[in-house]
């Protein structure tokens, strides 16, 4: 396997950054979670276009273009002769010292990884997941924004932690006023009568790209209404459905919250419509990898 390490394709065994790399001392750094479907890299400009803005939140100076990115991403692939694949790109601080000033980190480590996906359980599409509402609460903005993809993942981390201890595959995770802000790795929303609601993000939930192209789904081609609203775990109780979209789960049914059956213990319709227009999209669009790639 090759990686991709500033500017060079490496093997996996040479793919080695330094202990005194800011990313890891302290979680000083972006990332991008990236599906590869049939050939293509599916929403590669939105993924960049996140990772840029996560940087720049953080004062960070990505030492590429987003065209080279781009570009390195499909090479990286090409290396791997992958066609549907799991994309990891890390922009770290870079080589420091000991200290925390990331102005002594003179540049940027950029590396991708590209994989196998390693997909959920077919079972869970098709009868929904558990999941549980975690008492680890999302990050505050006023400390470190939920948008920014940042390499502090701690938080999610324990609660996807307590998740599994409760054999449950996913967590939701409160914001500090109580109200529901997303999943460990996914953005949630409830449906209820012909409504689709999901968090808005200034309550602590990534604009995840999946959750985009969901209420775009939903909106311009199913006709729903589609609201960004905070909500309490009482409103997910009562969901008529509940869904989770994210780019490795994609958009998956939960049938259980906190011990609760979410309506009839079923996939619901909706979450089934958006299911099927969601996958329609991955194999139909996305930036090809391989020439000759219709
Ligand atoms: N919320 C959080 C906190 C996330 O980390 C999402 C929502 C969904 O966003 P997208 O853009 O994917 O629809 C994420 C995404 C991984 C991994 O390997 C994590 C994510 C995506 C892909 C892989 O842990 N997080």
């Amino acid at each position: 396997m090759k990686v991709y390490l500033n500017g060079q394709l490496v093997d996996k065994e040479k793919a080695v950054v330094s202990v005194f790399d800011h990313g890891l001392l302290y979680g000083d750094g972006v990332f991008e979670g990236i599906r590869a479907y049939n050939g293509r890299v599916f929403k590669l400009p939105e993924h960049l276009d996140r990772l840029f803005n996560s940087a720049r939140a953080i004062m960070l100076e990505v030492p590429m273009s987003k065209k080279a990115l781009e570009e390195a991403v499909i090479a990286t692939l090409r290396a791997n002769k992958l066609r549907d694949a799991y994309i990891r790109l890390v922009v770290t601080r870079g080589e420091g010292d000991l200290g925390l000033d990331p102005q002594k980190c003179e540049k940027a480590t950029v590396f991708i990884i590209t994989d196998k996906i390693a997909l959920y359980p077919q079972e869970f599409y098709d009868k929904g997941l558990s999941v549980i509402t975690s008492s680890v609460k999302r990050n505050i903005s006023e400390a470190l924004s939920p948008s920014i993809k940042s390499l502090n993942y701690l938080n999610n981390v324990l609660a996807k932690a307590e998740a599994s201890r409760q054999n449950a595959p996913e967590a939701i995770m409160l914001n500090r006023e109580g109200y529901v802000a997303e999943c460990t790795g996914d953005n949630i929303f409830v449906v209820k009568e012909n409504t689709l609601v999901t968090p808005p993000t200034w309550a602590g939930a990534l604009e995840g790209i999946t959750r985009n192209i969901v209420m775009d789904i939903a909106r311009n081609k199913l006709k729903l209404l589609v609201k960004e609203e905070v909500f309490t775990p009482y409103h997910v109780y009562v969901g008529d459905e509940v869904f989770l979209t994210g780019t490795a789960a994609e958009v998956v049914p939960v049938t259980t919250v906190d011990g609760r059956m979410v309506g009839d213990g079923k996939p619901g319709k909706m979450t089934l419509k958006l299911m099927k227009e969601f996958r329609e999209l991955t194999r139909l669009s996305g930036v090809p990898i391989y020439e000759g790639s219709t």
